[in-house]
């Protein structure tokens, strides 16, 4: 379907974005920041990314672990679960942007403050649940697989939404919030994956029924662009996310075991982010 370089071409583009996600503050501002303090007498907070205001009465969740609570009239909140490997950890406020964040035991040994964003009149929330794609079936090595706590919902999710006007001079893009447990080889180099013996293809996003985007890491706030032409305005539109399959497993069909939570689309000027058109 795709020649190999071309895959190859879209494997780093994709690196790059998700990296470019990680570093750049001004997309960093835009979905929220963490930061961390030492101070072994403060608390867990979340602020306003703006004003830098406490939120109260924020939920803040770690869903595989079944674990919920809220935050007081200071914004503060303790997590009353251990967390070891990495799990994915959502805040939930009322306008604003949904918020996720992968953390694990070290990022948790220290107080937590999270900004979190007001949503934008051109935003749209897809899905604030979170869904496991696969089988069931997963080696305890593959990735995050520790923390994979509901069942798979199959191979793939799917879900239709409406779009409204599209803002002229602005680019459109999906944010996935969080997404663990990708075993393709390239999260095997990147020791996100402890499989030794094999790994899968990446997982493939599709918006309304064209392929935009393979999913070759774990991450979080990974960003894809959408291009405009597949969009239809002031209607509905289809989102679609594929789970990859063990390339090694050929006596049946071993989905890729993966969760992933958060799901919108946000849109940005389009001086921000340099991107390739495909
Ligand atoms: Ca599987
Ligand atoms: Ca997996």
């Amino acid at each position: 379907m795709y020649s190999y370089k071309k895959f190859c071409t879209k494997i780093f583009i994709f690196t790059v974005a998700i990296f470019t996600a990680c570093t750049l503050p001004t997309i960093a501002a835009i979905t929220g920041n963490v930061e961390k303090t030492g101070d072994s007498g403060d608390y867990n907070r979340v602020i306003d990314s703006k004003s830098g205001s406490p939120i109260s009465q924020a939920d803040v969740m770690l869903p595989s672990k079944g674990y919920k609570t809220k935050t007081d009239n200071n914004g503060r909140f303790t997590l009353g679960a251990k967390v070891d490997a990495p799990t994915i950890m959502s805040v939930q406020k009322d306008g604003y942007k949904p918020f996720s964040l992968t953390v694990d035991s070290n990022a948790t040994s220290k107080p937590i403050v999270i900004g979190i964003e007001k949503t934008n009149p051109h935003d749209i929330i897809i899905d604030k649940d979170m869904y496991h794609i696969g089988d069931d079936n997963y080696s305890s090595n593959s990735a995050n697989a520790a923390e994979f706590r509901i069942k798979a919902i199959g191979p793939f999710y799917t879900k239709n939404f409406k779009i409204g006007e599209l803002p002229p001079n602005e680019d459109i893009y999906l944010i996935i919030g969080s997404v663990i447990g990708i075993d393709t080889k390239m999260a095997r180099d990147f020791g996100q994956s402890k499989v030794k013996t094999a790994y899968a293809t990446a997982p493939q996003v599709f918006f309304n029924g064209n392929m935009i985007a393979e999913l070759n890491l774990n991450g979080d706030n990974q960003q894809i662009k959408i291009p405009r032409s597949i969009i239809r305005p002031n209607s509905e539109n289809q989102l679609t996310i594929k789970s990859g399959k063990n390339l090694f497993q050929t006596a049946y069909i071993d989905y890729d075991d993966i969760e992933l939570m958060n799901l919108f689309i946000e849109t940005k000027s389009k001086s921000l982010i340099s991107s390739e058109e495909q």
